[in-house]
């Protein structure tokens, strides 16, 4: 496939964990896609000059540093140990996504009952993320041998090809399953997205420049409330210091109220029952919390 010049292109992950997020993030930033079959290896905008390239999540790095896609959406565990092995940066994170959270754990058999990272020295441990896990070893000033395997991790220690491993965790479950306990944190991860060190042309920049700001809307708004509320002048002061993340909210007189006005806000952080007990126990009174269907900051 050659890419249109003319157009945008960003690499995602074609099935996997990060896929369905990556295409609901795009949908929410009004991206509509047409996509050709489920062999398909790209997709195409048809109301934004943006095509998506469906590759495996391993090939992003590589395709965005090259770039043949000027953006990509990956985690930062295949990014950062991708960087880690080549001699210069030629790709940046420019927004975390907020999903794909996972962390790069050392993990040892659940028999041990006690750990210190010094019980690494000289041992052997598996892991897909060799760069990772060479970069935290040699930080921690310990000398141990890596043994690089592609998948299946886990069952290196009842192989015995490994007394210890250092793998991505989530939940845990699969840790569990297989007799294994977290011992040490390596790497925390979440998908984000990146773009290409390599110039773009004013045309490619003024369409990466639009697409970002769209994502940066999206995440903004999915924590992002709108709160209205009614409220007693002298409590004003209160009140905005317990509104979360608002910055200058409106005020507006309630006419046939005097002294009394309503506020306008929107928190960029999330709003919890408690916070409108505690806007509640300062004087706050019909206070609305709403949605934000679109930002753009
Ligand atoms: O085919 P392709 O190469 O594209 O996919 P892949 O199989 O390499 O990747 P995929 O889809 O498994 O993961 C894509 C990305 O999702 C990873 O690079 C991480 O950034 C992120 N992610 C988030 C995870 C996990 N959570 C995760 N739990 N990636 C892998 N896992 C695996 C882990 O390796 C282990 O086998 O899930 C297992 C542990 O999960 P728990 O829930 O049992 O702890
Ligand atoms: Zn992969």
């Amino acid at each position: 496939m050659s890419p249109d010049r003319n157009r945008l292109h960003l690499a995602i992950q074609k099935s996997g964990r990060l896929s369905e997020d990556s295409l609901a993030l795009l949908r929410g930033a009004g991206i509509r896609l047409s996509r050709g079959g489920k062999s398909s290896l790209s997709a195409r905008a048809d109301n934004f000059p943006l095509d998506l390239m469906l590759v495996r999540d391993d090939d992003i790095p590589t395709f965005v540093a090259d770039g043949v896609c000027e953006l990509g959406i990956v985690g930062q565990n295949v990014l950062e140990e991708y960087a880690l092995g080549q001699p210069e940066r030629r790709i940046k994170e420019v927004a975390r996504l907020g999903f794909g959270r996972c962390s790069l754990k050392i993990a040892a058999p659940d028999v041990l009952t006690f750990f210190q990272l010094k019980m690494l020295e000289g041992q052997r441990i598996a892991t897909s993320y060799p760069n990772l896990l060479r970069r935290f070893l040699e930080s921690n000033g310990i000398r141990a041998e890596i043994v690089t395997m592609r998948g299946a991790v886990e069952l290196a220690p009842r192989l015995g090809i490994a007394r210890f491993i250092c793998d991505l965790v989530s939940t845990g479950a699969t840790l569990d399953a297989n007799g294994l306990a977290a011992v040490a944190d390596v790497f925390e991860s979440e998908a984000v997205l990146v773009r290409s060190l390599k110039p773009l042309d004013a045309a490619h920049l003024e369409k990466a420049d639009a697409l970002m700001q769209r994502i940066d809307g999206v995440i903004a708004t999915q924590e992002s409330k709108y709160i209205v509320l009614n409220a007693p002048e002298d409590a004003l002061g209160a009140i905005s210091a317990i509104l979360p993340g608002a910055e200058a909210p409106t005020v507006v007189p309630l006419v046939g109220r005097p002294g009394h006005v309503a506020v306008q806000a929107v928190c960029q952080e999330s709003v919890f029952w408690e916070t409108l007990e505690r806007l509640k126990g300062a004087g706050a009174s019909a206070i609305l919390v709403m949605p934000i269907e679109k930002m753009m900051l």
